[in-house]
């Protein structure tokens, strides 16, 4: 009896020492009705995804809900050059590795992100100044991440953000050491790496097919895959504000037309109206090559630019209006 009272004591005394977190919200309460990545594929599409990284995924419910509502997972940082290769020829694939696990444990399709960008670029690429370093470099880079994941990566965005808002090309290391060439380059090193996996070039601003912007990636992707480079798709990113949804079907037609298949990557939608949502899916549905929509993140508050509530998961996990809008307008679809 004495020890048992002891224990008793212990045992809440550690509870207190060490306090708990509130037990999670009951399933049901947190998750939406229907997972938006299978209406997507009941409908003929691939997925509808998120990003995530390790660290997402072991905070609050994001596993939760990204398994049960979500087909498709992009690194959101991991598969960055800075965080791949810091230094010349030192890879480190840590968190990348947790979250490729993560998806395929999961059965979610995975869009590695990204290969050659002028962002979050390690200095020691950025400050290279002759073309047979660069290429080496960036081959080296390419065929070691592509190589690592061969087999388990549905979609590489090989090329990132290479053009400026008047559709020409945008000044980087990669551009101003190897000129248009570096495109070549990237897209037939990373075919050769992944044969199986699909290589897309991906940017922001392609939101109307009225833009400078995507009328330069129209004409430049069918010249290069005319020439021979291989180019799968066309990722467009999607970072909208409100009253924007509207001119993404047209967009969607534009770039869908210029390369076999295309998607909505990174999508996100400051101060929505349900309209955009609508009209975002719509985007998407409406071409038969579009393979999926992505949104860049799962919940508001951990979105890369929270102001203005852009995602479907409220702070709390809570699925959001607009998570019934997208999931209403691709079963309407
Ligand atoms: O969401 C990403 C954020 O956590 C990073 O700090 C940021 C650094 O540039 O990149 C964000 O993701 C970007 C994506 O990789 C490419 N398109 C624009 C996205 C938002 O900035």
């Amino acid at each position: 009896m004495k020890f048992s009272l002891i224990a008793l004591f212990s045992a809440s005394a550690l509870v207190s020492a060490f306090p708990v977190a509130d037990p999670e919200p009951m399933f049901d309460e947190r998750q939406a009705a229907q997972s938006i990545s299978d209406a997507m594929v009941a409908k003929g599409k691939k997925y509808f995804g998120t990003c995530t990284d390790p660290g997402r995924l072991s905070a609050g419910s994001n596993s939760a809900i990204i398994k049960a509502n979500f087909g498709q997972v992009t690194p959101e940082n991991s598969m960055k050059w800075d965080a791949t290769e810091s230094s010349k020829g030192t890879f480190n694939f840590g968190n990348a590795d947790q979250t490729v696990k993560f998806a395929t444990d999961n059965n979610k399709l995975i869009r590695g992100h990204t290969t050659v960008w002028h962002s979050q670029l390690p200095s020691w690429v950025s400050s290279i100044k002759d073309k047979a370093t660069l290429t080496s470099v960036m081959q080296n880079h390419i065929n070691t991440l592509l190589g690592r994941y061969k087999g388990k990566i549905y979609a590489w965005d090989v090329i990132n953000e290479m053009f400026n808002e008047d559709g020409s090309f945008r000044s980087s290391v990669f551009y101003n050491v190897l000129g248009e060439d570096f495109v070549r380059i990237a897209f037939e090193t990373a075919r050769a790496a992944d044969p199986a996996a699909k290589l897309y070039i991906n940017d922001y601003n392609l939101d109307s097919a009225s833009n400078a912007k995507t009328q330069g990636m129209v004409r430049n992707v069918k010249k290069w895959i005319a020439a021979g480079i291989p180019i799968d798709g066309i990722g467009s990113q999607g970072h909208l504000t409100a009253g924007q949804g509207a001119n993404a079907p047209a967009a969607m037609a534009a770039l869908c037309g210029a390369a076999s298949e295309c998607a909505m990557t990174e999508v996100d939608i400051q101060n929505a109206q349900q309209a955009d949502w609508t009209n975002v899916v719509n985007a998407c549905m409406k071409q038969t090559n579009c393979v999926g929509i992505t949104v860049w993140g799962v919940r508001d508050s951990d979105s890369w630019r929270p102001s203005g509530n852009p995602l479907l998961f409220d702070s709390s996990y809570k699925a959001k209006t607009a998570y019934n809008t997208v999931l209403a307008a691709i079963n309407a679809a």
